[in-house]
């Protein structure tokens, strides 16, 4: 076992000869951005971004502070305060080995619950150009059946009524924006990083519908001094395991209370309309495109949803990680048939993408078997991920009168799913904001299956498809009479 080191600034110099570490000079680090919602994914990519930008030197005026919203992100802004900001990115290499570098372009962080007016008057600030976001698919407050922010959301009316003491991201950005225009501050960026089809285009839409209601004299400034980028992010990233903290340890000597575990891969794909400048993302391999949109949609229905289908499907079998559900040849070729016959006919305007080969790219991520991405990561929130990565797909089929079984089929096991145990009985871990109600519809639905599809939160008006509640129910009893994995090989065989 080496000699212990903790992570922080003042030992730095110890563990230049571990491990790389930042070799720009972070005092002399500006902070251009502020981040809401520092967990792993943006530890494994934008601050990655970022991180590398500074090492080439040219521009410090790029540094990120990392802001932890909820009341349950204190262990991040903990762990960051004891490290300084800084923290391990352990890349997971195909071969098994790891690349693990420490990151430093988190220069400050603010816990918002214990100082609010502090995050308002950073983010106001002048030399913050970037605002970014990653406050997760259900963080937007799109009420599934009008397809409109929910103002009746709790937290939202609590803003309203407190608006010097937000709980929520549209809070805090309309006090910012009112005491930026209030100051003469000049606009920014406002930058979602979340798996949301036209990320900007919904922050925007969002958040001017909040600031219509709580601080309407705010809206035409807003219009004219903000700009809602579009961006398409990847980079898969598991939940870091205990064991993954003490390999960290016992291999470098290194203790880091919450380093982050990544794939190789990553890619961020961003329209270029930042109202106050940005950083040269494009220097490390960010690509700028006109429009979006098309890339978007690609990786959320195909990469993302996915993952669903091997997180629902993988989870009943007995499945801890997603490795394992896909190197399952019989999920493997359900995921490929799900790709190749009912997503792919709904993509278009993906010039210069190979299609085939982006397919079979996921197919070898997802199998990367050092990655060990947990199927309970996946499956959580399922509530909120399942609109925006799965139902896209089976709505457009059902206007275009294609094939939707394996989406039905999906859903059909999701509703088994949300019973709360696997095919051998053991014991699901279901984190889900709305997990009570998906388990009551899941216990209704075994009477008539039918029930499930009543989650409108979830579904919308989907149960009146004859041809969708036909196709699930079909799913449905298939899996209950012959068990999951007999009525995935079933399907299978009919493609
Ligand atoms: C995953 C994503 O949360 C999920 O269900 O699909 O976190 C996925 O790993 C990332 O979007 C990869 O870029």
């Amino acid at each position: 076992m080496k000699e212990s080191i903790l992570l922080n600034q003042k030992n730095m110099p110890l563990l230049t000869k571990i491990i790389e570490i930042p070799t720009y000079d972070r005092s002399n680090v500006n902070t251009g951005i502020v981040h809401i919602g520092i967990g792993g994914f943006h530890r494994s990519h934008q601050a990655v971004y970022c991180d590398s930008l500074l090492e080439q030197g040219h521009d410090l005026n790029w540094g990120i502070c990392g802001v932890a919203l909820l009341e349950h992100d204190d262990k991040i802004y903990n762990t960051l305060k004891t490290q300084d900001g800084l923290y391990t990115l352990i890349v997971k290499e195909l071969d098994g080995s790891w690349s693990p570098k420490i990151i430093g372009s988190i220069t400050e962080y603010l816990f918002a619950p214990e100082n609010p007016k502090t995050v308002i008057e950073k983010i106001a600030n002048p030399t913050t150009k970037i605002v970014t976001l990653t406050i997760t698919e259900g963080g937007y407050n799109i009420d599934e059946i009008t397809g409109e922010f929910n103002l009746d959301n709790p937290m939202i009316q609590h803003d309203i009524s407190h608006p010097e003491q937000p709980k929520t991201v549209f809070g805090y950005l309309t006090q910012a924006l009112k005491l930026r225009k209030a100051n003469g501050t000049a606009g920014c960026a406002i930058q979602s990083c979340d798996n949301v089809q036209g990320n900007g285009e919904v922050m925007k839409k969002t958040l001017k519908t909040y600031i219509k209601v709580a601080e309407p004299s705010l809206l035409n400034w807003v219009e004219d001094n903000i700009s809602f980028p579009n961006s398409m992010v990847d980079r898969i990233t598991p939940v870091t395991e205990e064991k993954d903290i003490q390999k960290l340890k016992e291999d470098y000597g290194i203790v880091d209370s919450w380093p982050v575990t990544c794939e190789p891969f990553k890619q961020w794909v961003i329209t270029d309309n930042f109202k106050a400048g940005r950083p040269k993302w494009e220097n490390l391999g960010a690509e700028f495109v006109v429009d979006v949109a098309p890339y978007e949609k690609m990786k959320l229905q195909l990469l993302n949803a996915g993952h669903s289908v091997l997180g629902i499907l993988g989870a009943l079998l007995g499945y801890g990680t997603i490795d394992e559900a896909v190197n399952d040849p019989s999920l493997k070729k359900f995921l490929t048939n799900f790709m190749d016959n009912e997503v792919t006919p709904t993509l278009e305007n993906l010039s210069g993408v190979d299609l085939p080969s982006y397919k079979k790219s996921l197919i070898d991520r997802f199998g990367n078997h050092n990655i060990k991405d947990q199927v309970s990561r996946i499956c959580s929130e399922s509530s909120a991920k399942i609109p925006k990565f799965l139902l896209p797909t089976l709505k457009q089929q059902l206007e275009s009168k294609g094939p939707i079984d394996q989406a039905s089929f999906v859903i059909a096991a999701w509703a088994i799913y949300s019973l709360g145990t696997d095919e051998q009985g053991n014991k699901l871990t279901i984190i889900d904001a709305m997990k009570e109600q998906l388990h009551e519809k899941a216990v209704a639905a075994k009477m008539d299956s039918k029930a499930f599809l009543n989650i409108t939160g979830v579904f919308g008006d989907l149960n009146n498809s004859e041809r969708f509640v036909a196709s699930y129910t079909t799913a449905y009893d298939k899996i209950v009479q012959a068990g999951i994995k007999k009525a995935v090989v079933a399907l299978n065989t009919t493609m």
